[in-house]
């Protein structure tokens, strides 16, 4: 309980890249900026990565799931990009959230098992995940780093877009990414290894503008999602059962996981 209630309210601190010399660090900040790039493209402008246009298969509200197909020898490792909008939480909150190992079971269903192999700083965590067996693949599991950080004005200038001057900038910005890495000294056992590259980017916009901060209240936060996967199953599985899980799970995941957060927080004070 006291891990919980102090998970929930302590800032994060963020540890600038020349702090952190694991040799991890490099890739770690390379792609978080990448995956933060590809996913403020506009899905109607841009291609989804690798090439070809997204397709649109879910909708629900201020919610909308897109995906793109692709094999990858003979793989069914189809990206998917989701965007939705949220109201009373902020950026931080929902990112907050997403990275702490220690609620992780409280909102993901995938998962059989959790374990933090290694800390690499207070932003950034390595997991070995087991998840849920889908009938009739086999068992999958999953290694990765996961890094969160606050996005501030000038990285997100550099990280410029085509049609950044068009739009209005974040009161605040997040992102957590999970990437997987290679652990000889994880054995899979029993599971076959899945890859992923995943990212979860929040924006904070203060609407309507409060023009005495001490005035904030929930009902002035507004909060833009954009979660993106590109998962490799890592060995067979049936391409239409797959396609067809994915496209049932990823609309119930995104809204429960934002239910979750809005409940969590909804009498707590805001972090920003
Ligand atoms: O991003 C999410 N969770 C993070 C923290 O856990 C983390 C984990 C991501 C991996 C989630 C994948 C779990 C799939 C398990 C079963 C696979 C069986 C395959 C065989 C099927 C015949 O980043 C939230 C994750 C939300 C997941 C929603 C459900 C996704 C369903 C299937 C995904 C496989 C996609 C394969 C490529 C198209």
């Amino acid at each position: 309980l006291k891990l919980r209630t102090m998970s929930l309210s302590q800032p994060l601190e963020v540890i600038p890249p020349e702090r952190c010399d694991h040799e991890l660090w490099p890739e770690i900040d390379r792609i978080t900026k990448e995956q933060l790039y590809y996913a403020r493209l506009e899905v109607e402008d841009t291609p989804a990565s690798g090439g070809g246009s997204w397709e649109l298969f879910a909708e629900d509200g201020e919610m909308r799931l897109y995906k793109r197909e692709l094999e990858i020898d003979g793989l069914v490792c189809d990206p998917l990009k989701a965007v939705h909008t949220v109201r009373g939480v902020s950026a931080h909150e929902v990112c907050h959230q997403f990275f702490s190992p220690d609620v992780r079971f409280d909102w993901e269903n995938t998962l059989e098992s959790m374990k933090v192999v290694e800390d690499i700083n207070p932003n950034t965590l390595i997991f070995h995940q087991i998840h849920k067996r889908v009938w009739p693949a086999a068992q999958r599991d999953t290694v990765f780093w996961s890094h969160i950080r606050r996005i501030d004005s000038n990285t997100l200038r550099a990280n410029g877009h085509p049609n950044s001057s068009s739009k209005p900038l974040p009161d605040n910005l997040w992102v957590v990414c999970n990437n997987s890495v290679q652990r000889n000294d994880i054995p899979a056992s029993r599971c076959l290894r899945m890859t992923l590259v995943v990212s979860l980017v929040c924006e904070t916009y203060i609407d309507p503008p409060v023009s005495d901060i001490s005035k904030l209240t929930r009902d002035h936060l507004k909060c833009k999602i954009i979660y993106c996967s590109k998962i490799n199953p890592g060995g067979w599985a049936p391409a239409s059962v797959l396609r067809a899980l994915y496209k049932r799970e990823y609309p119930k995941f995104l809204k429960r996981y934002t239910q979750y957060c809005i409940d969590l927080y909804k009498d707590k004070p805001i972090m920003l």
